[in-house]
């Protein structure tokens, strides 16, 4: 049996061991609070309703022990982990061996070793990647495909959550490359082949392309006045009448224009075409929302998670319209967020430790805990820090913890995972988290030390990579 068959198994099985749960059982549902886990959360509810279940739900940043003894405390006897649990099995299965539970998750494996009364599904115990080709809203929609084959108008979200979890890359691999298929059949998305850029369907098209950073046009990229030329000498009038033209107003004669004079100004970049590629449409969604276009709703989904608007992200993937405004806003809350991080960091006074091949960011309260992650991986992205250097940085929880998030300046493959644990441990903090982006919890008063340790464990890093 190949690897896909032995994951498929363990669906089936797990539904199957499922169905047998009474209907009079309120189901339990923790899910992860990121984009992907509100994916899941989604896809499970939605499941669960359909087949005449109740069911209680919650979402967190981290499953630490309290959190997990907690549960053990409810009334509940089915308890389900989505997108979160396979880092915590110890923990789940010292507290809350009196319940049935059911582990539904891509991350990492702790541990393989469930108990009889955990079922637990993940593609890493099958020998499939689960950080490339299927994220935790995928486990959760096979799972619930499994339940009932009607779930398959569920396969949209599954993908909404993959994309949160980064794993669209010009196109999506294996198992998720089957969920779109699923996707498509159900009606709920359609693929074209479009410019990849952000807000196609919400901003005008000069401001798209002026702010096209991810697949940055030269000379163009950053220059709102170059932005307007480029289009003028194309033919392409930017203005609709009184206001702005939108790049889904563009005819397809004026598209296919604008594709090719991008990629021939892309010319001198590593691959001028990778600004054309896949883009998702939400068939279900209005013509001018931010939600239309699949990987806007993802990033919607994201601030959700971030600022803690789980009730807003899942409600919008549920389809309810009140949600869909609020989530919408959290988006834009969420950017001002940013922008004032940023802002700290580049004006901060203390805070910052710059060493060889490495920088340590302590924003201590300065920086909200759920956004320090996405500052480091924005660091790590700008080419303002050299290539290959290792970025860790800290923000203070209101429970007296402190959030560490490491990522790495450049495209280096190093295995963060495996740096964040070495540096935790000697604090007998909590680590986890995948190869190129990784992160801890430690108790804020052992900051210090942890500092000491990460710099001499960072140091020793940059020194094996100049030997390598
Ligand atoms: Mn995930």
């Amino acid at each position: 049996m190949d690897k896909y068959a032995r994951f498929q198994e363990l669906v089936n099985s797990a539904a199957q061991d499922f169905s047998k749960t009474s209907k009079n059982e309120i189901i339990r549902v923790v899910s992860h609070l990121d984009a992907d886990g509100l994916s899941s959360a989604a896809v499970l509810i939605k499941a669960l309703s359909s087949d005449n279940r109740k069911y209680s739900l919650s979402t967190v940043h981290q499953l630490d022990e309290d959190e997990v003894r907690q549960l053990s405390f409810e009334p509940y006897a089915c308890v389900f982990f989505t997108d979160i649990g396979s880092g915590q099995l110890s923990l789940i299965k010292k507290h809350l061996k009196g319940k049935k539970v059911f582990i539904l998750d891509h991350h990492q494996l702790e541990e393989t070793d469930g108990g009889s009364n955990i079922v637990h599904v993940n593609p890493h115990l099958a020998g499939v990647n689960g950080s490339r080709e299927v994220s935790g809203s995928g486990v959760t929609y096979l799972f619930a495909k499994a339940l009932n084959a009607a779930n398959v108008n569920l396969a949209h979200i599954a993908l909404l959550g993959a994309m949160g979890d980064m794993q669209e890359n010009s196109g999506f691999e294996k198992l998720n490359a089957q969920i779109l298929e699923d996707a498509k059949e159900s009606g709920k998305i359609k693929v074209i082949t479009g410019l990849r850029v952000f807000g196609a369907h919400t901003r005008p098209l000069h401001k798209v392309i002026e702010r096209s950073s991810e697949h940055p046009i030269p000379g163009i990229t950053g220059s709102e006045s170059a932005s307007l030329m480029f289009l003028q000498h194309l033919g392409i009038n930017p203005r609709n009448g009184e206001g702005w033209k939108k790049l889904t107003d563009l005819t397809d004669e004026e598209l296919q224009k604008l594709a090719t004079a991008i990629i021939v100004r892309r010319l001198d970049q590593e691959k001028p075409e990778a600004i054309l590629g896949p883009v998702y449409i939400l068939q279900n969604e209005k013509k001018d929302s931010p939600l239309k276009d699949a990987k806007e709703f993802s990033s919607v989904l994201n601030a959700c998670g971030r600022l803690g608007k789980a009730s807003a992200g899942i409600g919008a993937l549920l389809g309810h319209s009140g949600s869909k405004e609020q989530a919408i806003k959290t988006l834009r809350s969420y950017k001002r967020h940013i922008a004032n991080a940023l802002t700290w960091y580049k004006t901060a006074k203390k805070g910052i430790i710059k060493g060889k091949g490495y920088i340590i960011i302590n924003a201590e309260e300065n920086i909200m805990p759920t956004i320090i992650g996405t500052l480091a991986s924005m660091l790590s992205k700008s080419g303002e820090i050299e290539e290959g250097s290792i970025i860790l940085s800290m923000a203070q929880t209101d429970k007296d913890k402190t959030k560490v998030s490491i990522r790495i300046s450049g495209n280096k493959d190093v295995n963060l995972k495996e740096i964040i644990n070495k540096i935790t441990i000697t604090v007998n903090g909590m680590a986890g988290g995948h190869h190129q982006a990784a992160g801890a919890l430690i108790d804020t008063a052992r900051e210090t030390e942890f500092i000491e340790a990460a710099k001499r464990i960072l140091e020793m890093q940059a020194m094996e990579e100049k030997v390598a």
